[in-house]
């Protein structure tokens, strides 16, 4: 497999799922502002939509999407989905959260003119949620997820942005960052 990602960016959530879910993958980084790959080709001819994650599957497939990627991972790492009957229901809907509650909120803050105030209270407000339906160390209960690995990359963000976080966020936020592939993806991409 190949992801082609950003530093720091939400693609640091596949990276993350790939080395916990032990799969092997090269990495190709993308300058998401000249939308040139490190090995200097055209992002664009690539990925038309220009964003990161991508990941090329070993038969050429290329998948986009958090929800789709992370989908995928868990689909092949069973051990990082969510399990039950509903399982993989819940952890799409999860996942969906995520990307359209989530990280759509903290878009102001890359933006000059976004309304950073608003959004501060629109993360606080879907962080707050996600608290309530944590159901133990991690989203789903005792076993670390996908969903998780998608959690702790938009909450580096919120710490960036020095927004506020709760003790239980923050708490959570440092036993996700332990993990061994939390830690390898983080020394990789330069963030330790
Ligand atoms: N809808 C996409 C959006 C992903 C996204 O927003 N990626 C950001 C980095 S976190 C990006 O590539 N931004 C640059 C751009 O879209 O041009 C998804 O959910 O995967």
């Amino acid at each position: 497999m190949k992801l082609y990602y950003s530093p720091a960016a939400c693609s640091l959530a596949a990276r993350i799922s790939l080395h916990e879910a032990g799969i092997a993958a090269e990495f190709e980084r993308v300058d998401l502002k000249a939308k040139v790959t490190e090995q200097g080709d055209d992002y664009r001819a690539i990925n038309p939509a220009g964003s990161v994650p991508m990941l090329v599957l070993d038969d050429g497939e290329a998948v986009t999407e958090n929800v789709a990627v992370l989908d995928l991972l868990a689909q092949r790492a069973p051990q990082l989905g969510a399990g039950g009957p509903l399982g993989r229901t819940r952890l799409i809907e999860m996942l969906s959260y995520l990307s359209t509650e989530l990280h759509i909120a903290f878009k102001p803050f890359w933006h000059p003119d976004g309304d950073t105030t608003a959004a501060a209270q629109a993360v606080a407000t879907r962080l707050a949620h996600l608290e309530n339906r944590m159901a133990g160390a991690y989203l789903f209960g005792t076993d670390f997820t996908v969903a998780d690995a998608y959690l702790f990359a938009m909450l580096r963000w919120a710490k960036g942005f020095a927004l506020p976080l709760s003790p239980v966020m923050l708490t959570y936020f440092e036993r996700v960052a332990e993990r061994a592939g939390v830690r390898q993806a983080l020394a990789e991409e330069g963030l330790a």
